[in-house]
């Protein structure tokens, strides 16, 4: 791994080259995230920011498994409803059961030394024993099968040549096309001993989670998921990301329902019984704020302290939720 530029103490002027090295001007990279960090108080992080590696070529999926609409053009069709019917809860939960296997599979080789490329191969490689596409490929554009998310990373790390490191913390976030379904699941990962504040992260961001089902109701508004989860996190002196929420998913990896995280009482529809849909709090150790590297997909805190994230695609019972991303 390249070690990344260091902010410097002095900002580079708007048109200066950016100080990460990207060789963009400044106020087209970084200007934006900085200025999201200096609202708050500067603290000195524990290791240098993480910088890209190298992404290695997209990889290939038999031509015998059946892919989703936009994987030869990178453009889903927009849409898709939130009920399920009986016969798209089963195939749902196959392509959740795979999802859940595949990221067990994933988790298991997360060790200091392993690069996220070859997660990224792994799991990949499981997908498609499956019988399976994995559904990040080529979504919007996305290069590779899987997310890959490092510390500061919130969400949509694309796997490289980067080697993991003892402390790290890291999201796998899988997703899995399967019997025309999507499945979606991620869990962050202890990179050997990791401090105890990433410990804590880790194990609120998981709970943050697990209170965020425990609020799924028919005849809630889906804002009641966020009014769960943001005073966990708070309690714990950590914020909740507001730029990315969960989804409604099933046939389409993002139907138009978002799921806030945070309390947002503009999210007012109102829960209904075999509606499906992602849950994945991103908790950070500071600031709530992302920002964006120049790949134009990986998502940062704009203070360049941790964060942590788990998701399941859930489905809305008379009584709660069902976790489908299970085996
Ligand atoms: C162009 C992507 C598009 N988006 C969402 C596309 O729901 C997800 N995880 O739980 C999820 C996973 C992926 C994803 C993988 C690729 N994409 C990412 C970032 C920016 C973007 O805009
Ligand atoms: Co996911
Ligand atoms: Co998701």
């Amino acid at each position: 791994m390249t070690q990344a530029a260091p902010r410097p103490a002095a900002r580079p002027g708007r048109n200066d080259p950016c100080w990460c090295g990207s060789g963009q001007k400044y106020k087209k990279c970084h200007l934006e995230s900085d200025d999201h960090g200096a609202t708050r108080p500067r603290v000195r992080l524990a290791r240098p920011p993480l910088r890209p590696g190298v992404v290695g070529p997209l990889r290939e999926v038999p031509a015998s498994i059946p892919r989703p609409d936009y994987a030869a053009t990178g453009r889903p069709k927009a849409g898709g409803r939130d009920v399920r019917t009986p016969e798209e809860i089963e195939r749902l939960r196959r392509a959740c059961r795979a999802a859940a296997r595949v990221l067990r599979i994933g988790g298991a080789a997360v060790a200091p030394g392993v690069t996220t490329d070859a997660l990224d191969a792994l799991c990949h490689e499981e997908t498609v024993r499956l019988g399976g596409y994995p559904s990040p490929l080529n979504y919007r554009g996305f290069p590779k099968s899987i997310c890959t998310s490092v510390n500061e990373v919130i969400c949509h790390g694309i796997p490289d040549s980067r080697t993991l490191e003892e402390g790290d913390l890291v999201n796998l976030d899988i997703t899995v096309f399967l019997d025309g379904m999507h499945g979606d699941c991620s869990a962050t990962f202890l990179v050997g001993q990791v401090d105890e504040a990433g410990q804590r992260l880790v194990r609120v961001a998981r709970e943050c989670l697990e209170r965020g089902i425990s609020a799924v109701r028919p005849g809630l508004p889906v804002s009641a998921i966020g009014a769960a989860i943001e005073p966990h996190a708070s309690r714990h002196g950590f914020g909740v990301v507001r730029d990315y929420c969960g989804h409604g998913i099933g046939d389409t990896f993002h139907t138009a329902l978002q799921i806030p995280h945070h309390l947002d009482p503009r999210a007012r529809r109102l829960m209904e019984v075999s509606m499906t849909f992602t849950i994945e709090p991103m908790i950070t150790e500071g600031a709530w704020e992302a920002g964006l590297w120049p790949d134009g997909w990986t998502a940062v805190t704009a203070d360049g302290r941790r964060s942590a994230q788990f998701e399941h695609t859930l489905l809305v019972t008379p009584g709660g939720a069902e976790i489908l991303t299970v085996e």
